[in-house]
């Protein structure tokens, strides 16, 4: 018996891309006192003092700020357990996560 085997004359390519790096994002507020929020970017983020302090004032004085960028899942739970933080403690403080680019 003769069998044809029909040979693909292309090679299927296969690309996998690096998944995305997720920015987390702190957010100003009117209410968060400045001290909680360097505290929490140095517990939760492990922000040098001085790190910790400039991120709260470019958030201050900006609006929001980059905190640090991480894996998605990594990003999201650092993201969420730093806001429930804030909320434990009656504040609006909120961090958020954004692919990056
Ligand atoms: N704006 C707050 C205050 O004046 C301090 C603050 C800074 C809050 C940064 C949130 O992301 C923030 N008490």
């Amino acid at each position: 018996m003769t069998e044809i085997v029909a040979v693909p004359k292309t090679k299927a390519k296969v690309e996998t891309e690096r998944p995305r790096l997720h920015k987390v994002i702190l957010f100003n507020d009117d209410y968060t006192p400045r001290e909680f929020v360097v505290t929490i970017l140095k517990s939760e983020f492990r922000l040098p003092e001085a790190r910790a302090h400039a991120v709260m004032l470019t958030a201050h004085q900006r609006g929001a700020c980059v905190v640090a960028v991480f894996a998605r899942d990594i990003a999201e739970t650092k993201a969420a357990r730093a806001t429930e933080a804030g909320a434990a403690k009656g504040y609006p403080l909120r961090f958020d996560t954004e692919p990056e680019e």
